[in-house]
């Protein structure tokens, strides 16, 4: 059982006043009440202290992965409008601009439009899942994710027979993002896509949050993608645009080095980047002597996705 949920709270158990405090609130209470659920105390709204400091991350089952160090996970950022060096772009993306924030939904659709996220979240049930989360560069980490269904979110806007590929593209603000401003390494904004069957897949999520509270915005906020099977570049940040498509878009690190970063990029220990081995991990927050994780086929998630893949030759479509 790889997919990590806490109890589902339909979105209709909270109350509209809630929702017009905002998003965090949102998350918050969301939480709340799956903690109830579960036995876990609710989280309480205390300023001083961050919302996940009283989630029991451990306690969800038996057979949960150990999330990494939250301090870890936001501070070891990749987030190349900000900067290329990891710190530097968490600092940075503190002056993203993420309220408010529509997605236009478009392409092969039946009900194209722009959303404002206040009403998508009101349709979609908050999940936890945590995910390991493995970067082309060699380094893995496992995330405590809050998010919802991204297929369940197509569905709403009802996809066409001819959509065979999901484009998403990023936020651009180049007059805080310097990497935009000067043009520099990729082509701006940063794109990312899937094919329709993993979009649609029950393991692909569009995360709000992490670690019981609102998505910090080097992580992405306020809505990113998280596709666990794939290397950390497919997850786009700070997403603005969802087109379905009929022929598969041209992605911003595919373009950028199309030998190095194929449109797939399913985790693969056996497919070696053009200038390093993938076939293991160094996981952030071990310590210097623990050994290198081996890295696994679809990172660990094979059992629910290897068959999306089953008649393709993954060396060539990497
Ligand atoms: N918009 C945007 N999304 C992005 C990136 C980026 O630079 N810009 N970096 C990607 C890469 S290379 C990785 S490893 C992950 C990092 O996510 P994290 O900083 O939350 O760990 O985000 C991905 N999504
Ligand atoms: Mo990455």
């Amino acid at each position: 059982m790889i997919i990590k949920t806490k109890n589902d709270i339909p979105a209709s158990e909270i109350t509209d006043p809630l929702i017009f405090r905002g998003r965090r609130k949102i998350i918050k209470a969301v939480l709340a009440v799956m903690g109830a659920g579960a036995g876990i105390s609710p989280i309480l709204a205390d300023s001083n202290k961050p919302a996940w400091a009283d989630l029991p991350t451990g306690d969800f089952s038996a057979d949960l992965l150990t999330p990494t160090p939250a301090e870890l996970i936001k501070n070891y950022t990749n987030y190349y409008e900000f900067s290329f060096n990891k710190k530097d772009a968490a600092n940075l993306a503190q002056n993203l601009r993420t309220d408010p924030w529509s997605v236009e939904i478009s392409g092969e659709v039946e009900k194209p439009g722009s959303y404002y996220l206040e009403d998508v979240l009101r349709q979609q049930t908050l999940q936890e899942r945590i995910y390991r989360f493995r970067c082309v560069e060699g380094w893995s980490m496992v995330v405590p994710w809050v998010g919802f269904s991204l297929g369940e979110l197509l569905k709403t806007v009802k996809p066409l027979s001819t959509a065979q590929f999901v484009k998403f593209t990023a936020v651009y603000q180049p007059e805080i993002m310097l990497k935009q401003r000067n043009n520099a390494m990729l082509e701006w904004p940063y794109v990312e896509g899937l094919r329709i069957d993993e979009a649609m897949h029950p393991l692909t999520i569009l995360a709000v949050g992490m670690y019981g509270d609102i998505l910090p915005k080097q992580n992405g906020a306020p809505l990113r993608l998280v596709v666990p099977w794939k290397y950390g570049f497919k997850s786009i940040k700070a997403i603005v645009k969802i087109e379905l498509l009929k022929r598969p878009p041209v992605t911003s690190w595919n373009q950028f080095a199309p030998n190095e970063y194929g449109f797939y990029s399913n985790v693969n220990p056996a497919v070696a980047h053009p200038r390093w081995s993938q076939s293991s991990e160094r996981q952030l927050g071990s310590g210097f002597f623990t050994p290198r994780r081996q890295t696994e086929l679809f990172n660990g998630y094979g059992e629910q996705v290897a068959s999306l893949y089953s008649d393709m030759d993954l060396r060539h479509f990497f």
